[in-house]
């Protein structure tokens, strides 16, 4: 059973990596806050135009695996009423 759930978890994880969607570019790091600023192309999943924004990273290590100024790919979800960033990749 607890094989199980495992296997279930990396599967979600696989597929949230897959599906990173938006655009972005890295504007600023709070690591203190846990907080990154990227300007942003649209966000289809929360219906969001272009613009630059603060988001909640879902995981502080995501903020030590990119810089400001790089170009990212990542996902964003409303959690908790805050928009939180729950994949991110460098786009380059
Ligand atoms: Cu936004």
């Amino acid at each position: 059973m607890k094989l199980l759930l495992t296997t279930v978890a990396l599967a979600v994880s696989v597929g949230t990596a897959a599906a990173q969607t938006a655009d972005g570019e890295v504007r600023r790091i709070d690591k203190a806050q846990g907080k990154i600023t990227l300007r942003h192309g649209e966000i289809k999943s929360l219906e969001m135009p272009p613009m630059t924004m603060v988001f909640r990273v879902q995981d502080p290590a995501m903020l030590e695996r990119v810089a400001v100024g790089d170009k990212v790919k990542f996902d964003a979800a409303k959690i908790d009423g805050n928009y939180t960033v729950t994949a991110i990749s460098k786009a380059n």
